[in-house]
């Protein structure tokens, strides 16, 4: 029985909370909060919009902030939260952020990193440099895998969208064992292999990740076939090849901790329709930009 569980509301009363990310309307630091690892994410319009998601386990969660990185762990998972100032370009600030991240886990004791989400801000804007901001992000990221201090493993499965606040932010789970494995989908090239015109350096992410034992853990999913976005313009159709590339992974009836990112404020309702009799388990809608300009929904969660 797989301890690790994720559930959206309000974290007090929850026994062992490992970490706490409020998709909310300001961004605020990884801080402990309640005792527990925390981060704010600026993602919501309104407040009637935002979202606390909450990662538990079953055992006592030991909590710190160390390096500007709050982080929360139980002997055999890891939470950590890290945020990126603005700057004129995030490769470096997210490099130097990333092996921060990943030399806290590995004096911890947890190095082998399963699950991450980004939050970018400005992601679809060109840097001082004129590359997009996202590209600038995704070439910190690839050139703190490359040069990770920690074991060989399989890329962590993984989520890319906006923000409303400039900077970057992100949050990582880990394993204190070996033993997960990355999937990757049929329908789609691994994005490690996303030819370079969509960047200098490919998003480092598998598409999906699998805890031994436990949940599949399913990455930021888009209407992406090969590396090609389908659909450019059109809701109904990025929405059923958005289905169609999670069913490839595990049935969408199944996923449950579901979150759906979408772009426009008003395709919030129309996306409710269109995937509402589908994600039928705990559904959070949230409003940001993605990481391509085409792409107008995401759709990310847990098998089962
Ligand atoms: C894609 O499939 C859509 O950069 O971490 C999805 C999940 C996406 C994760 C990331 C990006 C990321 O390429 C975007």
């Amino acid at each position: 029985m797989d301890t690790l569980s994720c559930r959206f509301g309000d974290p007090a009363g929850v026994a062992h909370p490992l970490g706490v990310i409020r998709w909310t309307t300001a961004a605020a630091g990884p801080a402990i909060r309640h005792g527990a690892p925390a981060l704010d994410l600026h993602v919501a319009r309104d407040p009637g919009e935002a979202v606390t998601e909450v990662w538990t386990t079953n055992r006592p969660v030991t909590s710190g902030v160390r390096d500007d990185i709050a982080y929360g762990h139980d002997g055999r998972y890891a939470f950590c939260a890290v945020s990126v100032p603005p700057a004129a370009r995030y490769a470096p600030g997210v490099q130097d952020a990333y092996l921060r991240a990943f030399a806290l886990l590995g004096d911890l004791g947890y190095p082998y990193v399963f699950r991450m989400w980004n939050a970018v801000g400005r992601i679809n804007e060109p840097n001082a440099d004129g590359l997009e901001t996202y590209r600038d992000f995704c070439r910190g990221r690839a050139d703190a895998f490359a040069r990770s201090p920690l074991p060989p493993g399989p890329l962590p499965a993984g989520t890319g969208v906006g923000a409303r606040t400039d900077g970057v932010a992100f949050y990582l789970l880990a394993r204190r064992e070996p033993g997960h494995t990355a999937v990757e989908n049929r329908r789609q090239v691994p994005a490690y292999r996303y030819p370079v015109r969509y960047g200098p350096r490919p998003p480092a992410f598998a598409r999906a990740s699998r805890l031994p034992g436990g949940p599949l853990l399913v990455s930021g999913t888009a209407s992406i076939l090969g590396h090609e976005t389908a659909h450019a313009g059109d809701l109904a159709a990025q929405c059923r090849t958005t289905l169609e590339n999670l069913a490839a992974l595990a049935d969408p009836r199944s996923l449950r901790a579901v979150k759906v990112y979408v772009r426009h404020p008003a395709h919030r309702d129309p996306v409710r329709r269109l995937l509402g009799g589908t994600l039928t388990g705990d559904v959070a809608y949230l409003t940001t930009d993605l990481c391509r300009r085409d792409l107008l929904v995401e759709v990310e969660g847990m098998a089962p």
